[in-house]
């Protein structure tokens, strides 16, 4: 029975960012009887639906985004007579949706590592469920993916996860409820052994995709402290010491290894987390601003967050200790105004952000957002070609509405409008220039200045757009300057990068480990998981 997985996309770029790691961890969950599984990765290429055979069996992951290609590409492999499987974010949120739009055969909720093992095993044996509970599995059974089967010639950055689960609930995020509240984090081990693998494969840049790299503040140590609650006081500290032991590994990789997080804001009051992260060699980070008024921040439960003059001196925090933020900002939220867009803009060029990221906001089921959106449709739902508006992954994307919520002040095509133009002024040459000097030499300054335009043209010009044409043009560069881009990217492969020898673990802990690179870094972690270097 041979098995496909497949990450469904419309739009193929012959070369793809960020890998998606679902597809190399199922692969690595495949039982060896089963043999290797054959990976198609549509943001690269197409799936070819004559690869597909009666018998077979197909697993498809979908996200919101794409769950709508998912479904296209369930059919076609129902007519090639397979079985279907579908798992992912949103087969975990809508678990009788692929039953009902993409001829599934078998959905999987929640994490693949072990379920996607025995849905093969029960379909061998003919005796499979319709639904199977993937649950939340604790952090040291997450699978080390299978990078071997990666097309190491197409991808920028390899993808490696730490730490599943984030411990806020802003309300526009779904990662709190699907992932979880607690902290699932890897042992160190595993990462660095994955991120071996990788380097040897001449991979030097990966994307350490966590929900959130900080998940210990020392807020929260303070408050324990103060409650007396010894026993979280232990088991956030136990986290905080696994995330120090990581980074003081990470920073006896190779000297050109290059990391990228997610991280929240509240990790610039520790200048010992980014100082061990510099070391580390993560060189920047998504933190998540959203907006930049403290009623917009309110209203999205991210108070946690700070505005005006005290979020600039924040976000410049990370410059300082040597990390290049990505700031992420959301447009749309009610408390919005004709305003928010330059003073955005504004606060975004003058914050010395790297990069930046302005998305529309989109109620992504399993959010607080979309639950009340849902809540207030359910009177009278507004319809889109017989699709209730709540469903809008259903609807082709042609004629789905790019807003979905009203805003009370403007209408969608100001909202896209005005978000294009707070794209085009940070993303404009002279800005980008301006920025390029942080890199070292003209090399890297030339892949700064290529790297930004693809960031604006994949994501502003082919999502946010109104104007088919604009669209169109912008997705060919952006094929084009990704080719160029990934050779920017490529790194001599070491493929005798020694292995690290482990030490076992004691009750405590984690260890210190000796390694055996030749430029190990130094760093100790002391018993409150302070690093020193
Ligand atoms: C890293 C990441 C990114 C990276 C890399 C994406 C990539 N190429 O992989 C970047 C930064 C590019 C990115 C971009 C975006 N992302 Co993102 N991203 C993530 C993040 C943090 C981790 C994803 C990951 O690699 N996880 C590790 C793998 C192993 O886990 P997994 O994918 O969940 O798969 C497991 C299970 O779901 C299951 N499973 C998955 N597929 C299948 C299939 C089968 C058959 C089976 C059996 C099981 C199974 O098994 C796997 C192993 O346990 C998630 C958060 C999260 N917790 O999922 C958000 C997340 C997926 N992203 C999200 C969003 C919204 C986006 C953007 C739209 C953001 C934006 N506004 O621009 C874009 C869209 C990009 C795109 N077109 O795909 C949302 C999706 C919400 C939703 N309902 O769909 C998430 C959940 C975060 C959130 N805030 O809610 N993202
Ligand atoms: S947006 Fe970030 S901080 Fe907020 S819940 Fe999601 S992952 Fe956590």
């Amino acid at each position: 029975m041979p098995v496909h997985l497949i990450n469904p996309s419309d739009n193929s770029f012959g070369t793809a960012v960020i890998t998606p790691r679902w597809l190399f961890v199922l692969a690595a969950a495949t039982p060896a009887s089963m043999g290797d599984p054959i990976l198609v990765d549509e943001t690269l290429e197409q799936l070819d639906p004559e690869s597909i055979h009666a018998g077979d069996i197909v697993g498809i992951s979908i996200h919101t985004g794409n769950a709508l290609r998912g479904y296209e590409v369930g059919k076609a492999a129902h007519a090639c007579g397979a079985t279907v499987v579908y798992g992912g974010i949103h087969a975990t949120l809508f678990p009788e949706e692929p039953f009902e739009h993409g001829m599934a055969d078998v959905v999987v909720k929640g994490d693949g590592d072990l379920a996607w093992g025995q849905v093969l095993r029960d379909l061998s044996a003919g005796a499979a469920q319709r639904i199977y509970e993937g649950g939340k599995i604790g952090g040291e059974e997450f699978v080390s993916a299978r990078w071997d089967l990666m097309q190491t010639d197409k991808y920028m950055w390899a993808s490696v996860q730490t730490i599943r689960g984030c411990s806020k609930h802003c309300s526009f995020c779904s990662v709190w409820r699907t992932d979880g509240q607690k902290p699932r984090q890897r042992s160190f081990e595993k990462v660095i052994d994955e991120i071996v693998d990788l380097r040897r494969r001449g991979f030097r840049f990966i994307a350490l995709a966590d929900d959130n790299f900080y998940p210990v503040s020392l807020t929260d140590l303070r408050l324990a402290r103060e409650q007396n609650n010894l026993q979280r006081l232990e088991s956030l500290s136990q986290i905080r010491n696994e995330r120090f032991a990581l980074m003081a590994e990470l920073a006896k990789l190779p000297k050109d290894m290059c990391f990228f997080t997610q991280i929240t804001m509240e990790s610039a009051e520790d200048p010992d987390f980014l100082d061990a992260m510099r070391r580390a060699n993560i060189k920047g980070a998504l933190v998540g601003v959203e907006a930049v008024t403290p009623q917009a921040l309110k209203a999205v439960y991210k108070d946690f967050n700070f505005a005006g003059d005290m979020l600039i001196e924040r976000l410049q925090t990370f410059r300082r200790h040597g990390l290049h933020v990505l700031g992420s900002f959301i447009f749309g939220l009610p408390t919005d105004e004709p305003g928010t867009f330059a003073a955005t803009v504004e606060l975004a060029l003058k914050a010395d952000l790297t990069f930046a990221q302005f998305v529309m906001m989109t109620p992504f089921p399993g959010t607080v957002d979309f639950n009340r959106w849902e809540k207030e449709q359910s009177q009278n739902p507004k319809m889109v070609e017989g699709t209730p508006i709540t469903r809008y992954w259903q609807i082709p994307a042609a004629i789905r509405p790019k807003m979905f919520i009203p805003h009370p002040l403007m209408t969608s095509e100001e909202l896209c409008e005005r978000t294009q133009g707070v794209w085009d002024r940070f993303y404009g040459f002279g800005p980008i220039w301006e920025r390029s000097a942080c890199t070292p030499n003209l090399r890297a300054r030339i892949a700064f200045v290529l790297i930004s335009k693809l960031y604006r043209q994949m994501y502003a010009s082919t999502g946010i757009s109104t104007d088919s044409a604009r669209r169109r043009k912008a997705k060919n560069s952006a094929r084009w300057i990704a080719r160029m881009t990934r050779k920017l990217f490529q790194a001599k492969p070491m493929p005798n990068l020694a292995s690290p020898v482990w030490q076992p673990r004691t009750r405590s802990g984690p260890q210190l480990t000796r390694l055996e690179y030749p430029s190990a870094g130094g760093l100790e972690v002391d018993s409150v998981g302070v690093a020193r270097s």
